[in-house]
């Protein structure tokens, strides 16, 4: 453990009821104008929200992984599109810098993503390039001591918010594989880099992502993440590694919140003559999900554990992600089923939850990309 256990509880108990008393009575006002309330934000950037996983000596709490995702269970007894305001400071936005970034990277920018000052994105993704991460084509040409950025990153969660950008982007141009891909650090405001507008998603309202597009955008050497070229798209897997788990926590804390939701429902909803949560049908929905997230808990929590004992996580990563947000589909299909028609109207928040999880699925890799890293590792572990 990172922190002293009173300290962690006290810091658990205050998300527990920021959650319970400022966001879960916000969430359909959220949802519906698109749109974070600031006061929200500043009241995130006070709680520390957006440093959990950044080391103590630059600004943030300095959470052990298994400490960070006990956090993230609690923020997913919420909408998603909370955690989302810093979930990027916490993950992908700035775990390239904590995993591979040089000191001097990491005093400039680190302290800044940890107070919430600014926002982090990720820039993986392009047009051409989702699943097939290594085929990207932005391409990033040395000219002096400066590289010049062109091309176009999709589906870029916090885009619109964001100071800085980790951009992965093809520094040599004769090496199409992985060995020829550099990260960089560009800030917002860089001349060249142009935003798209917000896209319209299905569900996650109040969190927005749109294209980033360079155009001969100029950054200084110094950008390179770690300094050194080739590096970018192991930098991108580490980095999603450990997203990973964190994603497969959110999925973890939506199920248990749906889970609630339904059991509450299920004891006060009467049909001939009894509460629905008499019927052993209805009984069989709880205890499937249930038992699915007790499973889902088990494996992040020991995944988590053997992440802070240094083991390799990649294939354990790969099965959390694959197998929590899976389950909290599941979870969420069948408290609609619960809720019945209730389930489907807007006023429950039910249907929004069932929008909002489908995404799990999809960002952070596929869950038919999880199965591929998964079987590949198992492969591996069969010749060595
Ligand atoms: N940690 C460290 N290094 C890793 C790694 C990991 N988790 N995964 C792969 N690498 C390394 C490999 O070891 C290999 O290095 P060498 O060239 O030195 O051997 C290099 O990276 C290329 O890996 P690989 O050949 O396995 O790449 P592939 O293109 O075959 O497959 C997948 C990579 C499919 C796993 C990757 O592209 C992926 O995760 N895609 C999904 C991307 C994603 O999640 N996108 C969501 C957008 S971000 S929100």
């Amino acid at each position: 453990m990172a922190l002293d256990k009173d300290v962690f509880d006290q810091l658990i108990g205050t998300v527990r009821r920021f959650v319970a008393e400022k966001l879960v009575p916000r969430e359909a006002e959220v949802a519906d104008a698109d749109q974070m309330p600031a006061g929200i934000v500043q009241e995130m950037r006070e709680l520390g929200l957006f440093g959990l996983s950044i080391p103590q000596e630059y600004g943030g709490l300095g959470l052990s992984v298994e400490e960070e995702v006990r956090i993230i269970v609690e923020l997913g007894r919420t909408s998603p599109a909370f955690r989302s305001v810093f979930g990027t400071n916490n993950g992908i936005g700035s775990q390239g810098i904590v995993i591979d970034g040089t000191q001097v990277q990491k005093r400039k920018y680190l302290p800044r993503l940890a107070s919430g000052e600014i926002v982090g994105a990720f820039a993986l993704t392009e047009p051409g390039s989702g699943s097939d991460a290594k085929s990207l084509t932005t391409s990033a040409r040395k000219k002096g001591s400066d590289y010049t950025l062109n091309g176009t990153k999709r589906f870029i969660t916090n885009a619109p918010s964001a100071g800085l950008f980790t951009v992965m982007a093809r520094s040599d141009p004769d090496n199409k594989g992985a060995g020829g891909i550099s990260a960089f650090l560009v800030e917002a405001g860089t001349p060249g880099l142009a935003l798209g507008s917000p896209d319209k998603k299905m569900g996650q309202q109040g969190a927005h992502i749109c294209d980033v597009i360079f155009e001969d955008c100029r950054v200084p050497a110094d950008s390179l993440i770690g300094g050194v070229e080739g590096r970018g798209f192991k930098t991108a897997m580490k980095v999603l590694d450990r997203g990973r788990l964190t994603i497969s926590g959110m999925c973890i804390g939506n199920a248990e919140r749906l889970i609630a939701d339904s059991l509450r429902y299920a004891r006060e909803r009467e049909q001939f003559g009894e509460p629905i949560a008499e019927f052993q049908l209805v009984q069989a929905m709880l205890a499937d999900s249930e038992t699915e997230c007790y499973a889902a808990r088990s494996m992040v929590m020991d995944a988590a554990r053997r992440k802070d004992a240094g083991e390799s996580i990649t294939k354990a990563a790969a099965m959390c992600k694959y197998y929590c947000s899976e389950m909290v589909g599941r979870v969420a299909d069948r408290a609609v089923q619960i809720h019945g028609g209730a389930g489907y109207i807007a006023e429950y928040g039910i249907e929004r939850f069932y929008r909002d999880v489908r995404l799990y699925r999809l960002y952070e890799g596929t869950s038919q990309i999880q199965q591929l890293i998964i079987a590949r590792e198992m492969l591996k572990e069969a010749e060595r």
